[in-house]
């Protein structure tokens, strides 16, 4: 193996697609899969590390084969790394980019500067706590700096009842009673790709990886709420600031309803941990706000102000985006000051496994086995999950993985996995398109396609989800 050629990270890198050839490592080794790949079940996973290394979605993926596609991989080995490749440092001290965090390499980005970047799905329906690492990434800004020992979150009631001001230090904070909670954080513009399809739409261009399950603990904010004597009232709403600046010094802000933020049963946290791990910096170190059911954009990181009062956040955030429209309202007649801000999201789900386009075994009892995701907003359990491989004529209901917990409060998401069957003329084309629709504790349903729902920001993304594939 020493006799082969060696080749940098960078040179593997350019190997990406069919017309450059698919180049992938694995260990020292650097395999062209060009051939093998898109031929070989499995080897659509291989897919997922083109032009990079392997080893990470092998560490996930350990119950799929790997070994015997290791050993077929052996046979597609054209050279080795350079045994110590250190990664050129690019030095741009002057630059707000210049503390960025490094990240996981499967975190792909959909944009560098902010740094915005999902999984592929497939790793998603792994596991039901998204792992830190490749947990989806959305900032907007450059990620801020903060140390604990001078972090000061800032408390404001400008209206309605309460002590005016207060200042809780980090210390203080992990003083308080600590609270845990599983809770999915979906961005606005998850699946907006999808959208994309029917007419173009402003924004970054999201599949079905904008979206992530964790435990998360911290300190519960209507407790701190309630020290300061702070009493409901229906008109009132909670405004939070980020560390992050823009240009002109406005930090990133949004706002949820005070009725949300006393709410017990809300469950919404100055949250420190996340998965039993400190937060990490692209997470919002050292506090962000958690607030379950609602849209990921109201979960502000780096938090540094809070402040009760009878107006929403007037961040571009809350008021000039993550809104929805109808399908005929257009860049020159939209309105964005007459229409709701997202707070509670839609019931959605996706087909994580398999990937369109894979190459799938069918069983020997004539089936296909496929995996995903489903959530819905404010707390909505999942009731069930309907799953098709033949254009809606029969569906199949798919088994559960969920949180036993009453509903209203049931803000993690559920897995599911179902077996589909497949006809002898599908068996003969090769091909099958599996359509997911989730149902959530109100019998709202996911609408069935992208044409009534589109909307030039391309949120609120939620049709079914069709997966094609290839069978073998
Ligand atoms: N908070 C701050 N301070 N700055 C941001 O850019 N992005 C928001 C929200 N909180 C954002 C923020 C959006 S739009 C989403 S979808 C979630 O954070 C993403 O959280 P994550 O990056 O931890 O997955
Ligand atoms: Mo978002």
């Amino acid at each position: 193996r020493n006799d082969l050629p060696v080749y940098s990270v960078d040179e593997v890198s350019k190997h990406n697609t069919a017309e450059t050839g698919i180049w992938i490592t694995y260990g020292l080794g650097v395999y062209d899969v060009s051939e093998f790949a898109p031929n070989h079940p499995g080897g659509d996973k291989i897919m997922m590390a083109a032009g990079s290394a392997i080893d990470p979605f092998w560490a996930i993926f350990q119950q799929h084969n790997t070994l015997e596609v290791l050993q077929l991989l052996e046979g597609f080995r054209i050279g080795n790394l350079p045994q110590l490749e250190a990664a050129p440092v690019e030095v741009e001290h002057d630059s707000p980019w210049s503390q960025e965090p490094k990240r996981h390499a499967l975190l792909k980005p959909t944009s560098e500067r902010p740094f915005n970047a999902e999984p592929p799905i497939a790793m998603l329906s792994e596991k039901f706590l998204t792992p830190n690492e490749y947990f989806y990434v959305r900032n907007h800004l450059p990620v801020p700096t903060l140390q604990p020992e001078d972090y000061e979150l800032e408390l404001e009631v400008e209206a309605g009842e309460g002590q005016k001001k207060l200042k809780l230090s980090f210390a203080e904070i992990k003083a308080l009673p600590k609270h845990s909670v599983t809770a999915a954080i979906m961005c606005g513009g998850n699946r907006r790709s999808e959208m994309t399809k029917v007419k173009p739409v402003k924004g970054l261009s999201w599949g079905a990886g904008a979206v992530g399950n964790a435990k998360w603990s911290g300190a519960r904010l209507c407790d701190v709420l309630r020290q300061l004597g702070v009493q409901p009232h229906e008109q009132l709403h909670v405004i939070f600031e980020g560390a992050d600046l823009d240009p002109t010094s406005h930090p990133y802000g949004a706002s949820i309803p005070l009725s949300k933020a006393l709410d017990p049963r809300g469950d919404v946290l100055l949250a420190y941990e996340m998965n039993d791990q400190p937060l990490s910096r692209d997470h919002g170190f050292p506090i962000r706000v958690i607030v379950p059911g609602t849209v990921g954009a109201r979960n502000v990181k780096w938090l540094t102000r809070i402040i009760v009062a009878d107006h929403e956040s007037d961040s571009h955030w809350q008021q000039n985006d993550y809104k929805g429209f109808s399908p005929s309202t257009d860049w020159d007649t939209v309105d964005f000051s007459k229409s709701l801000a997202i707070q509670s999201m839609p019931v959605t789900s996706a087909i994580c496994s398999p990937m369109p386009e894979e190459h799938v075994k069918v069983d020997g009892d004539g089936f296909i086995t496929a995996r995903g995701y489903a959530w819905s907003g404010g707390g909505r359990r999942i009731v069930r999950v309907d799953l098709t491989s033949d254009g809606g004529k029969t569906w199949h209901v798919a088994e559960l993985e969920q949180e036993d917990l009453p509903d209203g409060r049931h803000y993690g998401w559920s897995l599911w996995t179902a077996r589909l069957p497949i006809s002898a003329e599908q068996r003969q084309t090769q091909s099958v398109e599996l359509w997911a629709k989730a149902v959530d504790s109100a019998y709202n349903v996911q609408p069935e396609a992208f044409e009534h729902i589109w909307n030039l920001r391309g949120v609120l993304a939620n049709a079914y989800h069709k997966v094609k594939v290839k069978l073998v």
